[in-house]
Parts: structure tokens; sequence; C-alpha cells
């Protein structure tokens, strides 16, 4: 059977959602994308990247190299798609590690998919609906999936998925330095390159001091601060740092407490100016409701590895969009593999503020795709216009950086 674009044009037109309309529902679209898919071969691919630069937030430092673990699926016409799973070794930011997300691969959701006829990734994405967690597995397998259902069509990702922009604005996210003259350096090389959103990572010790010092050298700078839950309620002196940090007319505090201290969450939302942002908070699309409802944060933060897939950050989107509620798509330092997915969804027309998508070679020493991608002078990052994944993958490279691997037809 060819492979065919659901005919629906989706319920509501492009553009910022209107009070007392419905939700855009991207979701539904999305879901609907019918490209007949039978996988024929799997592999799983345990990387180790030398990164060039020290990233340190409030869950420690990352530094020398990085794992991470990609997924190319072959469906039986021989067409390919890559997928990442951006994951860490430790559970800090989310409950997944490494060794996890690898065993969730190749032990739970890949074996089941072989040979199993499919309509689309939401087919894919049902094989696994009654599993919790595995997020980042989840992701990794349906976007190879939307890479290979965009290849069948012709139609690149941000097309099916809705997109409304060919270009997504940028910022950048700055790890915890060792001094405050060091952070302003590096911001202002940042500023000249055209981001135009400064996000400062701060942890008790580096808060209110550094997120001053920028404040002082760029006055008009849009500035974020992300805390990665790193404080608990009653911290410091009464107030202390979310007091001083309202004076400096930041953008949002992304995260300021722990993902699940929804009530905590809410009760210094009330006390402050600035919007907080929901990032770690926002694990599930009830969760994201539930955090909403509250009151705990004005913002969210979109991450399809965090919440195990396009479809759920689809979902998040709408919600949000029917809600007026601003989102932004986050990053954990991907290559271009996951970048590619992460500018496709960004297109979308709820992601109103910078997304977190500064260029690989900020990381890592050499990207898995070629041509990667870059800022251009007018602070955007295009969307990549090419059906599949994209950016295209140098199997090469992988296998360059490749520890580990898995690999299957089906057959064993
Ligand atoms: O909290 O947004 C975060 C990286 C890894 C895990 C969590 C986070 C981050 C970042 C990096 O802030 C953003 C990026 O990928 O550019
Ligand atoms: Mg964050």
């Amino acid at each position: 059977m060819p492979a065919t674009v659901s005919s629906s044009p989706g319920p509501s037109p492009a553009g910022p959602p209107r009070s007392g309309s419905p939700a855009p529902g991207r979701l539904d679209r999305a879901a609907g994308v019918q490209a007949p898919v039978r996988l024929a071969r799997a592999s799983v691919f345990m990387l180790s990247l030398p990164l060039v630069r020290t990233f340190r937030s409030a869950y420690g430092r990352s530094a020398g190299r990085k794992r991470l673990i990609v997924v190319r699926l072959e469906d039986a016409d021989g067409i390919a798609g890559w997928g990442e799973a951006p994951i860490a070794e430790r559970p800090l930011y989310g409950a997944d590690t490494a060794e996890s997300t690898w065993s969730a691969l190749t032990g739970l959701l890949l074996p089941p998919l072989i040979g199993r006829p499919l309509g689309g990734p939401a087919d894919a994405a049902g094989t696994w609906a009654p599993l919790i967690g595995q997020q980042y597995a989840k992701n990794a397998v349906e976007t190879a999936v939307w890479a290979i259902a965009s290849a069948r069509l012709g139609v690149p990702l941000a097309r099916l998925w809705g997109g409304a922009r060919d270009a997504v604005p940028v910022g950048e996210s700055f790890p915890i330095c060792d001094t405050p003259e060091a952070l302003l350096d590096e911001v202002g090389a940042r500023v000249r390159e055209g981001f135009g959103r400064i996000k400062l990572k701060i942890a008790p010790g580096w808060d209110v001091a550094p997120v001053r010092a920028v404040r002082e050298a760029f006055p008009g700078l849009p500035l974020s601060v992300d805390a990665n839950c790193g404080y608990v309620p009653g911290y410091g002196p009464p107030g202390a740092p979310w007091a001083a940090l309202d004076e400096f007319g930041l953008v949002m505090i992304e995260q300021p407490l722990a993902g699940d201290a929804l009530l905590d969450l809410a009760e210094l939302q009330g006390c402050l100016r600035t919007p907080l942002c929901l990032d770690e908070s926002a694990s599930s699309v009830n969760q994201t409701r539930t955090a909403l409802a509250l009151g705990s944060g004005r913002v969210v933060n979109i991450k399809p590895p965090r919440l195990g897939g396009i479809l759920p950050a689809i979902a998040v989107h709408d919600l949000c969009a029917g809600q007026q509620v601003p989102v932004w798509c986050g990053g954990m330092l991907e290559t271009g593999i996951g970048r590619a997915f992460n500018l496709a969804l960004a297109a979308l027309p709820g992601f109103t503020l910078h997304s977190d998508m500064s260029p690989a070679r900020m990381f890592y020493a050499c990207d898995l795709v070629e041509p990667t991608f870059d800022i251009r002078p007018d602070g955007c990052i295009a969307v990549p216009a090419r059906a599949g994944n994209g950016f295209p993958v140098m199997p090469g490279r992988v296998a360059d950086a490749t520890i580990r691997s898995w690999e299957s037809d089906g057959r064993d």
C-alpha cells in the first residue's frame, strides 16, 4: 500500500491560540499520520562522545565524555530512521539511566516491533502504551519511526506535525562557572553570535550574584534561570534567593524545587511576579495538567525524551495552547539526531519562547549529523526542510563512538 498523509488538515489553523478557542489539536493530526511500515531490523548503539566543555548544574558536573544511546530502525524496503536517547549515567534529572534505557530498548520495546505491520508512528507508540516509565527509550523508538514515516511520505516532520514556522528563535543554557567574570565573557560571546535569550543554571551558592552580574552587564537581555530542583522550601533566610531574583525582570525561573513538589511550587509562584517554568515537573500530560491547575508554574518546557516521545510532547503543547500557557522546547545536550526532532517540534505554534537549542559544536567535538546546524545572524535556527531525519546521520561517526551495540532482525 502506498504511504499517504492523513487528508485531514488538522482541526485548527496555525497562529497563536485565541482566548476561548479550542486547543489547536495538533495531537489528532500527528496521531493520524498514516505511513505503513514494517520494521525489518533494529540496532541500538551505546555511544561515548568526548565533550568539549564541562556542563555543570545543580545535579553536578559532566566532564570528559558523555554516554548516549542512538537507535537505528530499518523497514522492509531498506529505509532507515534514527532516534536518540540523550540519557545520563545516573538518575538525577529523571529516573532513567543509560543502562535502564538499554535494557528497555533491547528487552521490552524493540523485539515486539520487528516484523509487525504498523499503520504509522502512533501504532508504534501503541505497542508500549501500557508500560510506565522508560521515557527516553520510548522517545528514541518513536522518533526513529517518525523519521522512517517522514522519509516514506517525502514530507518533513515539522509539516507532519502542523508546524507553523520555518525557523526557531534560540537561547543558550549556561552551566555553572567558577567565577561571575568567566560567565560574563561567555555570555558576551553567545550574545554576539545571536542567541536571543540566556539561561543561567543556578544552585545554592551560585544564584543572585552571577545573575546580578549578567543583568547589570546586559540590561535588556531576555534572561532566565534554571535551578534543576536544587532548592528546598525554606532554604536560606526567608524569601532568599527568590525575592532577589524576582527583581531582575527574568523571563522565568525554571524548576526551583523538586519535580513533584507541586504544592510548594504553587506557594512560591504565589509570592513571585516572575513566572515559574515547569521542566522536571512536566513529566507527563496529566502531571502538567495538574501543575497548571494548581498554579505551580506559568510556563512549560517541553522535552520529548522526558515525556516519552513526540506524541506526548504534542499533547502537552496542545494542553498549554488551550490555556494560553507559553511553551518552549528544552534540550538535554542532544546531538544533531535529537535536535532535528526538537527543531521540528518547536515549529508548532504554541512554542512562543526561545528554545534551548545550542548547536552540537558547543558540547561535542564532532556531531553525528552532517551537515549539522548552526545559529543564523537573526538568532534563529532553521527547521530542517529535509524529510526523514532532517539532518543526514553519519553511520561512520556513530560506529566510531560505539562502545556497545545490539542488533536484531526478529529471528532471534
Ligand atoms: O534542565 O534543561 C535542563 C541538560 C541536561 C538535562 C537537563 C537540562 C539541560 C540543559 C541543557 O539545560 C540545554 C540544552 O540541551 O541546550
Ligand atoms: Mg531545566
